[in-house]
């Protein structure tokens, strides 16, 4: 393990000297570490409820006790600080402490999906060099420690499998022990305490190296945005690995106000609401689909809802009729949220006006945080014009991890990150997303790379040529549609379905829809770019179905639903 760990590459994340000068002058990066505030609530809050998961409660005592635990005994396998670790659950009791344990110990959480599968772990395990795959022994009928079998046969390196529940031939969470004399002292500030999976509009997700410093304050600068203090619950709905839950101001930003967080087992109502009322939950994040889902279960439920102060609302664009419909129908304030895993986070404010909370996607949270509108050429575009968005400030990254092709395209030459979205700024800085200048799909929050799936759908024998495009939907905001040029003999759409889920791809990358075409219909397909093409497709398809000509009609009934036949 030493020679791997010679090879390996270092996980870095640097700003400028004059920035970090500057982000520490202005009291946004303290010195504050992921182990180091845990510990501190662990004494201040001690008896307070921090975390309640099914049947499991722990207070800020237990959890950093459990933090130990975990820590230590990760450190008595083999593991040593820097190494990173694939994380994977659902809204589960152990995903928590885990977490806190990895980052006590100086390990780096890489925080996958539950819905990822074996392609997308091999991708992060050799991309993050991860030496161990922490995970549950099922989810939501999905046995891990298969996908944990095939891990390792790809992947060797990942020495290490632990696993929540019945660990079979592998170690089990539950009993790691070890020497807390051996665990570490707090890390750096300025190091990387966890990877991040990002969106991916190009190929590939890229892992996200985020330091305690600049994560720490965006969650501690969001608590005082979003009105979360020692007395809020919080209740985490969307999955809990993403950055939205975990950090606007998420289970981390509760964590780090002495708060409660509440884990509900899955985003729907039937879950959510019977918590809601029990533990008095204040505030919760959800996208858009959801929300429109949730207000409508409430006017018709029993369930006491009126401790909810706060709804957020982000990851996909929530258009202003649907926020008046939200506005209308809810007993709380409606915050927008628009952020990335890459950094910036705009909200808007909960003393804003209502038109501007109908209207836009939120400010950004810090006034560091330097916002540019450019054109195609990189000019700043008049005032109130619409443009891409690029952003550098004390919590956007400068890097990916070990992806320079990645770099060179997402990055400015001074540091700005290229977010591929398209926005228009109002009066007050307020942003409003237009749409994005990359072709990704987001599927009710859920992003998913048509290039990644293109690349798929090629490998099948009978598939000659395949553009995945965004189609509009009133339900998910989006959703994706493949058009197929089939060689001499079409599939069935069900088998290329099928054929993209086997290929080892989270359900959600499966195409929802697809339609098989002669040809892409442009005249010179060898000139236009693959993002030409899919606009056209978009368009034509659009308009098709506009005329009344749906083609291939399939319906879709969940958000977490990655296919329908
Ligand atoms: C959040 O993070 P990611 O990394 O999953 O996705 C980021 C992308 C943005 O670049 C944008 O294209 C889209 O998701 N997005 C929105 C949006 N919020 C995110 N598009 C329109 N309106 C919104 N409100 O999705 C994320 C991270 C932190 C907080 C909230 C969301």
């Amino acid at each position: 393990m030493s020679q791997h760990h010679a090879a390996r590459l270092p996980l870095r994340q640097v700003w400028p000297d004059e920035f970090v000068e500057r982000y520490r002058a202005a009291g946004y990066w303290r010195g504050e570490t992921m182990p180091g505030f845990l510990r501190e609530r662990a004494r201040e809050c001690a008896d307070r409820t921090a975390l309640v998961a099914g049947d499991a409660r722990y207070t800020y005592a237990e959890l950093w006790q459990e933090a130990e635990r975990i820590g230590a005994g990760l450190l008595a396998l083999g593991l040593t600080p820097g190494d990173r670790v694939l994380v994977q659950f659902g809204n589960v009791a152990e995903f928590i402490p885990v977490v806190c344990g990895l980052f006590r110990a100086g390990l780096i959480p890489v925080y996958t999906l539950p819905a990822h599968r074996l392609t997308e772990l091999v991708h992060f395990a050799r991309k993050a060099e991860a030496s161990a795959y922490i995970t549950a022994a099922r989810h939501e009928g999905f046995d891990h420690r298969t996908l944990a079998r095939a891990l390792r046969a790809e992947v060797p390196a990942v020495a290490n499998v632990i696993i929540a529940g019945d660990a079979e031939e592998f170690t089990s969470l539950a009993a790691l022990a070890g020497d807390h004399q051996a665990l570490p002292d707090d890390p750096d500030p300025q190091s990387v305490a966890f990877l991040q999976i990002s969106g991916g509009s190009t190929g590939l997700s890229k892992l996200i190296p985020r330091t305690h410093d600049d994560y720490i304050y965006s969650f501690r600068a969001s608590n005082e945005i979003c009105g979360i203090d020692r007395e809020s619950v919080y209740l985490v709905a969307l999955p809990a690995a993403h950055n939205f839950p975990a950090s606007s101001p998420g289970w981390l930003g509760a964590l780090y106000a002495g708060a409660r967080v509440v884990l509900s087992p899955g985003p729907g109502t039937a879950q959510a609401f019977p918590l809601i009322e029990a533990e008095r939950v204040t505030c919760v994040g959800l996208v858009p689909p959801l929300a429109l889902l949730w207000a409508d279960a409430a006017k018709a439920s029993s369930h006491d809802l009126s401790s909810l102060q706060v709804m957020q609302v982000g990851g996909a664009k929530l258009v202003p009729e649907a926020a008046r419909r939200l506005k209308e129908t809810l007993d709380c304030q409606l915050q927008q949220v628009f952020g990335m895993a890459e950094g910036l986070v705009n909200y808007t404010r909960l003393d804003d006006r209502e038109e501007i909370v109908l209207q836009s996607q939120g400010r950004p949270i810090s006034p560091d945080d330097e916002v540019l509108i450019v054109d195609d050429h990189g000019d700043l575009v008049p005032e109130g014009s619409a443009g891409h968005l690029l952003v550098r400030g004390p919590y956007t990254i400068r890097g990916y991890h070990n992806d320079d092709g990645a770099n060179a395209r997402s990055f400015t030459d001074d540091g700005f990150y290229r977010t591929g979205d398209v926005v228009q700024r109002l009066a007050g800085g307020y942003l409003v997303v237009q749409g994005r200048a990359t072709d990704h799909i987001n599927r009710a929050g859920e992003k998913i790379s048509a290039e990644e799936i293109e690349d798929h759908l090629l490998a099948h024998p009978a598939v000659f040529d395949a553009a995945v495009v965004s189609i509009p939907d009133a339900y998910l905001g989006e959703r994706s549609c493949a058009f197929v040029i089939a060689r001499a003999e079409r599939p069935r759409a069900v088998e290329l379905k099928r054929w993209v889920r086997e290929r080892g791809l989270a359900a959600f990358k499966v195409p929802d829809q697809v339609v098989f075409v002669d040809a892409f219909g442009t005249t010179a397909v060898g000139k236009v770019s693959r993002r030409e093409l899919r606009a056209h497709l978009r368009e034509r398809f659009v308009t098709e179905q506009q005329g009344g000509e749906r083609n291939d009609p399939e319906p879709h009934d969940a958000v977490k639903q990655g296919e329908s036949s």
